[in-house]
């Protein structure tokens, strides 16, 4: 059994594809980052780091419980644990590549990106720019590297494209303004429709529809979510 931390944000949406695509059973614990819950010690002794994804497999190695934190972590330990959508061994050097493009460049560029446009102050047009712009960036190294492949690795379909979906889905809020995001990168395009297709897609959307998550987004939000325009606490 999985135990799966989860808000509707796209690093957590990766890891609800991929439980879905391999069948894993697995129950859905909510972690309402807009009320703060990643802060709360009981999470934090799963994730440091206190943000979403985070997982324990209780049947980890040697059958001992272990915990996982960081989408990226998450989907090589579930891909390596089930043997599923790792690809080619041949090609590993080429998925951790661009596993690690995407968890430290388009994702994070991405999450700026977002931040400076809809949360931010206004009149931050500097930093609004360098992080749309790294953003686009990231998306047009992807979409050259995808022009005459199916796959962003190999020729088949692995965790780095379920990882590249979490953002790719976001994109009309990384580009904000334009009706058809992708429309610049046709190979990304491509790929993003070709994942969204699939029968997993529809239910990982589903994880955590049941649950009444926090959508206000007031002072206790602020402060969960950007502790860092607060003073530190005492
Ligand atoms: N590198 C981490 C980033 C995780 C992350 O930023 N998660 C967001 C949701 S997509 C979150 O927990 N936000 C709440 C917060 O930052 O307090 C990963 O890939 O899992």
């Amino acid at each position: 059994m999985i135990r799966f931390y989860f808000h509707p944000t796209p690093n957590p949406a990766k890891v609800a594809l991929f439980l879905e695509e391999a069948g894993l059973d697995y129950e859905m614990v909510p972690v309402d980052t807009s009320k703060g819950e990643q802060h709360l010690p009981a999470f934090r002794a799963i994730n440091p780091n206190g943000k979403v994804p985070a997982i324990i497999d209780t049947d980890g190695p040697g059958g001992k419980e272990a915990r996982v934190f960081d989408s990226t972590a998450i989907l090589i330990y579930l891909a390596e644990k089930t043997g599923k959508f790792l690809g080619d061994p041949a090609d590993r050097a080429e998925l951790l590549s661009w596993l690690l493009f995407i968890a430290s460049g388009l994702g994070p560029f991405s999450g700026q990106a977002v931040h400076f446009q809809f949360a931010a102050p206004e009149g931050l047009a500097y930093a609004s720019n360098r992080y749309r712009r790294e953003a686009e960036r990231h998306y047009q190294v992807l979409d050259d590297h995808l022009a005459g492949r199916e796959f962003i690795v190999g020729d088949s379909y692995t965790i780095a494209d379920m990882s590249a979906w979490g953002w790719l889905d976001r994109a009309s809020r990384v580009r904000k303004g334009e009706a058809d995001p992708l429309a610049p990168f046709p190979h990304l395009k491509r790929l993003f429709q070709a994942v969204e297709g699939r029968p997993a897609v529809a239910r990982a959307r589903a994880v955590g529809t049941a649950h009444a998550f926090k959508k206000v987004n007031d002072e206790e939000t602020k402060r969960a979510l950007f502790p860092s325009n607060y003073p530190p606490a005492a």
